[in-house]
């Protein structure tokens, strides 16, 4: 029998401990048994560092024996709760003063997803899209049917248009006397969160308010399955955040899926999304897009238009807001980015 170094023998103990990595996490590691640290099971990752708390919560969840998708729902739910993000009731109102929110859930096992969009006066449509995809025989409710479903499961009605809120709207309709509304580039936010539980279970969930000063009724990339958000439990996940028209023509998430289909890193599968689309678009890569994504294996990545964004990644052993990779070319590589 070959003699056993000490370093292989150190390394072999890790890997029986290691029971719960898959076949593809094991072979990597026999290549480099440090990759085994950069691959951790439970793994959160979430856009913005609005979303570090949100993955925070959510691995509280999946360290007391909740599901990837209670993590995903009680991670989005902080968000929600939040005043730091145009996410939940404290968002940014559409033209005519009113908080109408948009969120999806999915769940690997049974590829199940469920759905909400411009609903209005519930604290949180994650929750009401998870009820969807667990009571109803339907996908997506959107509008009056989503908020009356809602109130009809027991969610709170809270008044759509709380003071501080009008008087943003009222604000914002006086300047819109005066000049043209300001970019569309200003006023995103949206919080994508993916979670892979120690099993190899994935979820994700997407929620927000929308862009900002939408015209009513006007419904985004976010609560839409394979646009905000797609999980295939075989491969990965991928949710989106910036400017949804242009995420939405393209089935953004489920691109980057695709893409870590066919053996693209999280990373890679972001970027080369967005070149494809950038390359298609009239627009080039004037977008404002971004992804995140991460695989079964547990590796994480993410990539936006320009100098990129931040994004939140946790673990049990970290957690930290990083740098994407920036596209701002079609050719050649990306800028920074953090490819684990
Ligand atoms: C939307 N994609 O409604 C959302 C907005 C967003 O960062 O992500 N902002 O178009």
């Amino acid at each position: 029998m070959a003699a056993v170094t000490r370093r292989q023998f150190i390394f072999r103990s890790g890997l029986v401990l290691a029971s719960s990595m898959t076949p593809a996490i094991l072979r990597a590691a026999e290549k480099e048994p440090s990759a085994i640290q950069a691959r951790e099971r439970p793994l959160l990752v979430s856009t913005w560092p609005f979303g570090k708390p949100a993955n925070e919560a959510g691995l509280k969840v999946l360290e007391n024996g909740g599901s990837a998708l209670d993590a995903v729902e009680q991670g989005i739910c902080v968000t929600e709760a939040s005043a730091n993000a145009s996410v939940g009731l404290g968002g940014t109102p559409n033209s005519a003063g009113v908080v109408q929110l948009d969120a999806c859930i999915m769940f690997g096992p049974g590829h199940k997803a469920g759905s909400v969009a411009a609903l209005e006066g519930v604290r949180h449509p994650i929750s009401v899209a998870r009820r969807v995809m667990e009571k109803t025989r339907h996908v997506m409710l959107v509008g009056e049917g989503a908020r009356q479903f809602a109130l009809a499961e027991g969610f709170e009605w809270i008044e759509p248009r709380n003071e501080p809120q009008r008087q943003e709207w009222l604000k914002w309709k006086a300047q819109q006397d005066a000049k043209k509304t300001a970019s569309e580039k200003q006023n995103h936010d949206t919080i994508a969160l993916l979670a892979l539980s120690v099993d190899g279970t994935i979820a994700g969930g997407c929620s927000t308010s929308g862009v900002g000063h939408k015209l009513p009724g006007r419904v985004g990339d976010s609560p839409i399955i394979g646009s905000g958000l797609y999980v295939d439990n075989d491969v990965g996940a991928a949710g989106a955040t910036g400017l949804g028209e242009n995420v939405m023509r393209y089935c953004g998430s489920f691109m980057v899926v695709e893409y870590m289909r066919q053996g693209l890193s999280p990373e890679e599968a972001c970027v080369e999304t967005i070149k494809r689309i950038g390359r298609k678009d009239p627009r080039g890569l004037d977008l404002n897009i971004s992804f995140v994504a991460l695989n079964k294996e547990g590796r994480y990545g993410a990539a936006g238009t320009g100098g990129g964004f931040g994004f939140s990644v946790t673990t049990k052993s970290f957690s930290k807001v990083l740098q994407s990779a920036g596209v701002n070319r079609l050719e050649g590589g990306a800028t920074g980015g953090n490819d684990h």
